[in-house]
């Protein structure tokens, strides 16, 4: 791994199943493009060592998993924040293709296009210190299409409304009453349950697994939508992202204070 690349995680195999820890715990583990790049990077060293399973975590005991995009690099001014080509847009392509199981291991508070990111994982185990929010309604963000499609492939459509429209963080408990994770498990117990969950999987026939992954993929997310809808959501997302509303709440972070949203 690359020393850039070591600033924001340590990766490593065992009995093929590789391990990815975000140790950018300064920085409460913001997906900045640094460790996007790393992850992605991680994601394709496994795939040459054989590895059947992955596992995303944060250092143990960490208070914050992730604290989402790094909004340093939310660009303002006429770019659209979430583009096709952003690293954790990259990202988060590279864990749903991956071709086996991406487990995501879950201590602590969940932020953002984290969220996401742990909803690309094809499972999440979490202990009860775990909790998740999505919040582009505090910045003013415009969140895109493709991140939407992620949340509807799996969850009620009236749940990821109260999730977005509030922003509100969703403790562990209510996580698994509305299928954000796929186990909760004590603390003191996830480094084990999670570890046993990955044996039994990358005992399995892995070419089959990465066939049915990949049909799950494309059966979930290839949603044909008319060009010119898309277009029109475009153009109604660029209304978002060049509005003063995006550059206060960007402000509005940076100054550590609350955000006066105008609506305009
Ligand atoms: O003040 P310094 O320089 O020490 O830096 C602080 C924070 O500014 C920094 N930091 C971040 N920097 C960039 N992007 C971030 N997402 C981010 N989060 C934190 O890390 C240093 C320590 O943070 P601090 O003092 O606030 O830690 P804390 O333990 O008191 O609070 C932890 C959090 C996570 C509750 C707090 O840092 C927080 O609320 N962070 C922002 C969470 C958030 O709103 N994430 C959404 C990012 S935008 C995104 O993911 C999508 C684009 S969207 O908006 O659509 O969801």
């Amino acid at each position: 791994m690359s020393a850039e690349a070591q600033q924001f995680i340590a990766s490593g195999v065992a009995d093929a199943i590789g391990t990815i820890t975000l140790t950018s715990a300064a920085r409460r583990n913001a997906l900045s493009h640094g460790m996007m790049d790393a992850i992605s990077t991680a994601l394709l060293d496994f795939q040459t060592q054989d590895v059947r399973v992955a596992i995303i975590q944060a250092e143990p005991g960490a208070k914050v998993w992730s604290s989402g995009h790094d909004i340093g690099e939310l660009p303002v001014g006429g770019l659209d924040p979430l583009r096709y080509a952003d690293p954790l847009e990259h990202t988060l392509r590279a864990i749903r293709r991956f071709p086996g199981p991406v487990i995501a291991k879950v201590s602590g508070s969940v932020w953002g296009g984290a969220f996401d990111l742990v909803l690309s994982c094809d499972l999440v185990v979490a202990d009860p210190s775990a909790s998740f929010a999505i919040t582009p309604v505090n910045l003013g963000v415009p969140y895109n299409t493709t991140g939407l499609l992620h949340f509807m492939g799996r969850l009620r459509l009236n749940v990821i409304k109260e999730l977005f429209f509030t922003a509100a963080p969703a403790g562990a408990a209510q996580a698994l009453e509305w299928g954000i994770i796929n186990w909760l498990v004590p603390a003191g117990e996830i480094d084990a349950f999670t570890g046993d969950l990955a044996r039994r999987m990358a005992a399995k026939a892995p070419l089959a697994m990465a066939v049915i992954k990949e049909q799950l993929r494309v059966l979930s997310d290839e949603v044909p939508i008319a060009a010119q809808t898309f277009e029109r959501l475009q153009d109604m997302r660029r209304m978002v992202y060049d509005s003063a509303d995006f550059r206060e709440g960007i402000a509005a972070f940076r100054e550590k204070r609350a955000p006066q949203f105008t609506g305009r």
